[in-house]
């Protein structure tokens, strides 16, 4: 198992990673403090400073007059400057910022890696957008009258980011509402603050060299108390925040109280099926990827797995002979080497034991996995072996979504009843089928099929590039962020008619006057 590195080493590293984007935290640090830790040994790194109610008024004050004075009215393709220049820097700093995200989200190398080039991705497609935002021309039903819808900016965007991500999902937020016009408010969740102060301080840079306003971008530092000032803001037009279904159940319907505008991304509980056609090699490794990835800590990872009777025992025992080779590759996600780094925290680590119980009290069999490691190396941090558990039906358990990786394995005979389950949970973001046979692939994408907003087709549930728009339905709120055409929830849309005639003929045909 590899080993962990002292708190110091990676206090050292996340130093010098933060000065090389342009954060001295010495600054940082103030008397009312907030410790950043790092997941990897459990313990306080330094201090920094929370934002206090006034800081978070002033952000709020700065970004409405920025968007006000100033950035609306840039044109699009220069907005699009700004970010072309911080996809420049991302790509001058991937690798710091991957440190960064390894130290405070505990990623492994090649995943913090991923989600810095998941950030660079977006700013390459924001800059093309910044070209492209498109409205349409429709035919008029009245002689010498043009109908058109032309898209405006909408004003500041609050931008609240869990901790899983806590960079690509500010950057598929921040990029394309700065192209759009908008300006933002950025509350990362209080678990990385680094990253936060990291990528700030880059687009901080990027604005000077291209000589954008500075405040097009505020960080403001603090947990819900936080949040709330920019829920509660009417200045703020946008507010989209990644979160649990608790936080959007509070969330939504205070912003909907002053008829704002809100854009969520929840809580996934995401489902494989695996048919008796698939090419089972190719379904384990997606399957054990999506499931045991990111320590299971993604909105996307995998928590079921629905699998054809027929070829259930093959593809359980292979998935949990796979885990039991993972076992050896938990630890320093710094390493190489490492699988499987910490979980967040002791609270995720309490969520998956009490799940496990839970499991096991409603008739489950816990396969592999599940116990913790390295507690005596570091009695704060979590380490967990990735979990199989079979289950006898989707029992209450398996219908919450339990940050943390297990894996809970149910069988079908037929497809309609394998859809059954698969849709039968409150939430709706990603799933996937394993099938070669196209009838079964296409119903699986229809109207009748999965329910959720990422559907996929021999890969697993996670990993989703940043082209498509990203978000789900149901419990998973609604939203769609990233690609595609989800820019368009960080503009409005004016409707133009233009009467280029001599006359003044009424819609629908009225008469008056
Ligand atoms: C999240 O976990 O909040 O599809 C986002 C994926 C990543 C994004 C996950 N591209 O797994």
């Amino acid at each position: 198992m590899p080993a962990l590195p002292s708190t110091d080493h990676v206090l050292e590293r996340a130093t010098s990673a933060l000065q090389r984007c342009g954060v001295d935290h010495l600054t940082e640090v103030t008397g009312t403090g907030h410790p950043a830790r790092t997941p990897i040994t459990g313990e306080a790194l330094f201090d920094v400073a929370v934002s206090d109610p006034a800081d978070v008024e002033r952000a709020i004050g700065a970004a409405d007059a920025c968007f006000r004075t100033a950035w609306r009215d840039t044109p699009a393709p220069a907005r699009g400057q700004l970010v072309r220049r911080l996809g420049e820097l991302l790509r001058e700093h991937k690798g710091d910022l991957a440190d960064i995200v390894t130290v405070e989200a505990g990623k492994i190398r090649s995943e913090a890696a991923g989600e810095v080039q998941e950030m660079i991705d977006i700013c390459d497609f924001a800059v093309g957008l910044s070209r492209q935002l498109y409205g349409r021309t429709m035919a008029s039903e009245r002689p010498g009258h043009r109908l058109m819808e032309t898209w405006h900016p909408l004003g500041v965007v609050g931008v609240v980011t869990a901790f899983n991500f806590p960079v690509a999902v500010w950057a598929w937020n921040t990029a394309v509402a700065l192209v759009c016009g908008d300006t933002v408010v950025w509350k990362p969740s209080e678990l990385t603050p680094l990253t936060a102060l990291a990528c700030h301080a880059l687009l901080a840079r990027a604005a000077a060299d291209v000589g954008a306003p500075a405040d097009v971008h505020h960080v403001v530092v603090g947990g819900r108390d936080t949040g709330a000032l920019l829920v509660d803001d009417p200045r703020v037009a946008l507010l989209s925040a990644t979160g649990s279904v608790r936080m959007g159940r509070e969330v939504a319907p205070r912003v909907a109280a002053r008829l704002g505008r809100c854009l969520l991304e929840l809580g996934g509980n995401n489902a494989a099926v695996v048919a008796p056609s698939a090419d089972l090699d190719l379904a384990v490794r997606g399957v054990v990827f999506g499931a045991a990835g990111t320590a299971g800590q993604r909105c996307t990872t995998l928590r079921r797995l629905i699998v054809h009777e027929d070829v259930a025992e093959a593809v359980t025992d292979r998935v949990v002979e796979t885990y039991a080779r993972l076992r050896s590759r938990i630890g320093d996600p710094f390493d190489d080497t490492t699988l499987v780094g910490p979980l967040i925290g002791e609270g995720a680590y309490r969520a998956m034991a009490q799940a496990l119980d839970q499991a096991t009290a409603e008739g489950g069999t816990v396969l592999g996995g599940g116990a913790r490691c390295l507690e005596k190396e570091a009695p704060d941090a979590y380490y967990v072996e990735p979990a199989v558990v079979s289950m006898p039906r989707q029992s209450d358990i398996v219908r919450q979504e339990t940050f943390a990786p297990i894996l809970y394995v149910l069988t079908y005979r037929t497809l309609e009843e394998a859809l059954a389950v698969h849709n039968g949970v409150p939430q709706g973001l990603s799933s996937s089928i394993f099938t070669r046979d196209q009838r079964e692939a296409e119903l699986f994408m229809s109207a009748a099929g999965s329910d959720c907003g990422i559907v996929n087709v021999n890969i697993g549930t996670s990993g989703a590039e940043i082209g498509g728009a990203f978000g789900g339905e149901k419990a998973t709120g609604g939203g769609r962020e990233s690609g595609s055409d989800a820019w368009r929830a960080y503009m409005r849309r004016a409707t133009n008619t233009v009467n280029y005639s001599t006359e003044l003929p009424l819609a629908q045909g009225v008469s008056f006057l």
